[in-house]
């Protein structure tokens, strides 16, 4: 009796609120974080991070208003002298586009000159996909990578644009194919992104020549989405959990289906493991079940206005006084390595170590490059692992691949870090 008692709480809880009660205060907390972010952003501004906010349910409009006026001019240089040089930047045009879109802006209104000739975004990032699927089509992978590829796909179907079937079915072939790789693993980040990119399609019914093919690639994403579900809820990693939740949504998943992933992002949440800005810009829309595909219907009318920042006052943080060893072994592409040692403060990041080995003047040097993400290492000992070569510095740690960066891995016990020039 008493467990049926107990039983009908927990279900009568559950579908009050499936994905697991009220939890306003940490998503205020994140909300809050990433508006923060925005007076601390070095660089360009982040459209990924706008995107975020605005599909929050809560707003500080006038700031969100200020970072918009932010993309329209250094984002939108930045991509215009991109352009001008016939560089590839078909994720950073579609994150621009969806930024404008999540703020009810006229797309038809932004244009690029590129040879005396001014063509609207959406026309530019029309024929960026041409050329990234011509590249598919001659060398099996995009110019970029299958996650902006499908970015591209999504910008412009949420904009209203028909997407050429020749370009869809691209993306069909490589689901079918299994070719979304990060490193040596399943990039679930890129099921996640062409799962929202496919169903937009799919909704849009335009895609009618192969629409039994469509269908199955949606489904195909689905499955592998929850076949990716570990023990403790997140689907593929701490950072994918959030598209993926985004991607089951908008592919019609029952909310109570995503409860355990959402748990896993509020754990991971609390115990800081979403520092970087961009993280919390693909997690949040998830927890306010949302997904890039609800900016098609996005009407930006009656919109809250109570999101406010809090003064802080500036924290000292002391380095530790105890001592970790870092051995970093670097393996360059002819397979020659080196090995490299240094003793960082306790809870130092990774760069801040590389910086110190660097400064030893031992041989040890690199090069960063800046993303949306942070630093991304570049250059080591002389060498570039060049992503036109297909090539990057992989991170491992006792053999397992780092799951964050330079910037925002910490150093907590002795570590042996391993850089090693790798192909993709
Ligand atoms: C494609 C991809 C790669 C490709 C990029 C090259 C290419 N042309 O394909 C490769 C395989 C090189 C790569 C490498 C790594 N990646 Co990666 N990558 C992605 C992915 C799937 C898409 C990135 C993208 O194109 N974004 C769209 C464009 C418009 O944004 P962008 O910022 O301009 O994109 C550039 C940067 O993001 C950069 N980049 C890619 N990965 C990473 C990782 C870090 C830490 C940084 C600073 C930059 C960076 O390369 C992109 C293309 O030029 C994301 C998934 C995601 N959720 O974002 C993961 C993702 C960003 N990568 C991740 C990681 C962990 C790595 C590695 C650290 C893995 C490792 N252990 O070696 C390395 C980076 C090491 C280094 N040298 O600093 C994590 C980052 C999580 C975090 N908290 O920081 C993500 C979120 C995947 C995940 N769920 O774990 N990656």
């Amino acid at each position: 009796m008493l467990y049926l008692v107990i039983l009908t709480c927990v279900l009568a809880l559950s579908s009050a609120n499936p994905c697991g009660g009220s939890h306003g205060e940490l998503l205020l907390s994140l909300n809050k974080n990433l508006l923060r972010s925005l007076e601390n952003q070095e660089g360009l501004p982040n459209p990924s991070v706008h995107l975020a906010l605005r599909l929050s349910d809560y707003h500080n409009l006038a700031k969100e208003s200020q970072h918009l006026n932010k993309l329209k001019s250094s984002l939108h240089n930045d991509l215009q002298s991109s352009l001008s040089n016939s560089h590839s930047v078909v994720g950073l045009l579609a994150l621009y586009a969806l930024a404008l879109k999540s703020s009810c802006y006229d797309l038809n209104t932004i244009t690029f000159t590129v040879g005396e000739k001014s063509e609207t975004l959406l026309t530019h990032l029309k024929k960026q996909m041409e050329q990234e699927k011509e590249h598919i089509a001659f060398s099996q992978r995009p110019l970029t990578n299958y996650y902006q590829y499908s970015l591209g796909v999504l910008a412009l179907c949420v904009s209203g644009i028909r997407v050429n079937n020749h370009v869809t079915n691209k993306l069909i072939k490589a689901v079918e194919h299994q070719h979304f790789k990060h490193g040596d693993t399943e990039s679930i980040d890129t099921y996640a992104m062409a799962g929202m990119a496919l169903q937009c399609v799919k909704d849009s019914g335009s895609h009618v020549q192969n629409a039994a093919e469509l269908d199955t690639a949606v489904s195909n994403i689905k499955a592998k989405l929850l076949a990716a579900r570990r023990a403790d809820g997140h689907i593929g990693n701490e950072f994918s959990t959030g598209l993926a939740v985004q991607a089951l949504l908008a592919m019609g998943s029952e909310v109570s289906m995503c409860a355990p992933s959402m748990e896993a992002m509020r754990t991971a949440a609390n115990s800081n493991t979403y520092s970087n800005p961009m993280a919390v810009s693909q997690i949040l829309p998830a927890l306010h079940l949302k997904s890039y595909l609800t900016l098609r219907t996005k009407d930006c009318l009656n919109e809250d206005d109570t999101l406010v920042l809090d003064p802080v006052s500036p924290v000292v943080v002391l380095p530790s006084e105890i001592s970790v060893p870092v051995t970093v072994e670097v393996v360059m592409s002819s397979g020659t390595a080196a090995l490299y040692s240094v003793d960082v403060a306790k809870g130092s990041f990774l760069l801040e170590a590389l910086t110190l080995l660097k400064e030893k003047n031992v041989g040890f040097t690199f090069e960063v490059e800046s993303s949306l993400w942070g630093p991304f290492l570049s250059a080591v000992n002389g060498e570039q692992a060049r992503q036109r070569d297909r090539r990057y510095w992989s991170l491992s740690s006792d053999g397992t691949a780092l799951s964050q960066g330079v910037g925002d891995f910490k150093v907590e016990t002795p570590q042996s870090i391993t850089i090693k020039n790798t192909s993709y």
